[in-house]
């Protein structure tokens, strides 16, 4: 069966689990920490990060690659459009997503708010947070509301790469008890529940929710 390595709290695992969940396909969990990781595991992820992902042939690092892979390996359902345009912005937003915007969830919002008080014992300094909230986050959410159509996903006219690479950290924001402000980013606002609606994400969303509950 293939092995999915990496903990919840990763918006890059979690990529993964909602693209395998969107495509059915059943998977190990193997809890990674990466942190002072094993020759082993680097042998499978060279640069000690998560997630990777083994399956009966072969083993890869980086969650955009094994999304990439599994599209190939697991055509059904298609997570990238056919339109070779909409097939570039799913990139776009999937490499947004990944590249900036978790620079601003990640380690000034998420990792503060949850991972600090709840895993290292330590107190969130709320003025990071505040600063983030207040002038950091604004510019991504006032380019995502101009760029979020009717449909309800940010690419070609399916659920795409680029609705997972975006939810993920929407998901890191929802367990630091952030959300989007409806009266300022109404599309952006629906766009997200929208996604966070879909059974891959619920499900994720459910399984990892007690990890960062009080
Ligand atoms: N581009 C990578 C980023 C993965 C990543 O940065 N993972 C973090 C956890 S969220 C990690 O393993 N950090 C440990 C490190 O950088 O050594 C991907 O999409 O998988």
């Amino acid at each position: 069966m293939p092995k999915l390595y990496g903990i919840g709290a990763s918006p890059f695992v979690r990529k993964v689990r909602v693209a395998l969940a969107e495509k059915g396909i059943a998977y190990e969990h193997e809890p990674t920490i990466p942190v002072n990781v094993s020759p082993e595991y680097k042998k499978i992820s060279p640069l000690g990060k998560i997630p990777a992902y083994s399956d009966d042939k072969h083993t890869l690092a980086d969650s955009s690659v094994i999304c990439a892979y599994l599209e190939r390996t697991h055509p059904q359902p298609p997570l990238y459009p056919s339109d070779p345009y909409e097939f570039a912005r799913a990139l776009w937003f999937e490499e947004y997503a990944d590249g900036a915007l978790v620079q601003i969830t990640g380690p000034k919002i998420f990792f503060q708010r949850v991972v600090q008080p709840k895993f290292f014992n330590q107190k969130c300094d709320e003025s990071i947070v505040q600063k983030a909230l207040d002038e950091e986050l604004p510019p991504y959410f006032d380019y995502l509301e101009s760029q979020v159509g009717d449909g309800g996903v940010i690419a070609g006219n399916h659920f795409s790469i680029g609705d997972i690479g975006l939810g993920v950290h929407f998901v890191s924001l929802k367990f630091a008890g952030v959300g989007v402000d409806a009266n300022r980013w109404p599309k952006l606002a629906r766009y997200v529940e929208h996604v966070h609606a879909r059974p891959s994400f619920k499900k994720v969303i459910e399984e990892e929710a007690p990890l960062f509950s009080a």
